[in-house]
């Protein structure tokens, strides 16, 4: 049996999203953070760092959430990683270059604007942060140019994976108006049934 550890809307939610995607059945273990779960000796043993996600498979323990997504389309869906090597080899690319290159900026940017209060924001990071966001945009923009998805023909986990970084542009009030491209992709992949059963849950 599967097990999630972690909030559908923080880093983890791109781990509840892809369950939905491979269809398997999953237990969601909520950790409250508030009472410091996530750093109890339970939680520790499971994940030594003290953050979600988790996720546990029988007696196998897996963390970071793009780890955790690799093992779960290479154990339960395959397809989500292409037809090939080289699409595989792409899917990896943009999964690390998500993780790596766009979500820094991304994230410090929502931390500052979404729970620091206002009189304590540093607007240091927040603009520092807000000009490397264009030009990873432009990136992506460009990459998909004429295409439904960012590797081969269908969906893969090099969407998923990006996308859920991508989407926080919204929360961080990012105008993505100039970039046609991620708009269209976002809307179209947020029409998928594995999606929507994942907004459920937030
Ligand atoms: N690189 C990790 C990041 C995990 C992470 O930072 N999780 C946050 C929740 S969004 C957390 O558990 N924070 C608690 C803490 O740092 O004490 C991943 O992608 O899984």
């Amino acid at each position: 049996m599967l097990n999630i550890y972690g909030s559908p809307r923080s880093s983890s939610g791109r781990c509840f999203w892809c369950l939905e995607e491979i269809g398997e059945k999953y237990h969601y273990k909520p950790l409250n953070f508030k009472e410091k779960e996530h750093k109890s000796p339970e939680y520790l043993k499971i994940n030594p760092n003290g953050k979600a996600p988790t996720l546990t498979d029988g007696d196998f323990v897996i963390w970071e959430s793009i780890a955790i997504n690799f093992y779960l389309a290479e154990t339960y869906k395959p397809e989500l990683l292409g037809t090939d090597n080289k699409q595989r080899g792409l899917v990896h690319q943009w999964s690390f270059w998500g993780i790596a290159e766009l979500q820094p900026p991304i994230i410090n940017s929502f931390i500052q604007l979404v729970f620091v209060p206002k009189e304590r924001r540093d607007n240091q990071v927040i603009e520092k942060a807000t000009a490397k966001i264009p030009g990873l945009l432009k990136v992506l923009n460009d990459a998909l140019e004429g295409k439904n998805y960012l590797v081969g023909d269908n969906f893969t986990l090099a969407d998923l994976n990006v996308a859920s970084i991508a989407a926080v542009c919204s929360e961080i009030k990012f105008d993505l108006t100039a970039y046609k491209n991620i708009q269209t992709w976002l809307t179209q992949i947020s029409e998928r049934s594995a999606f929507k059963k994942y907004q459920k849950l937030c």
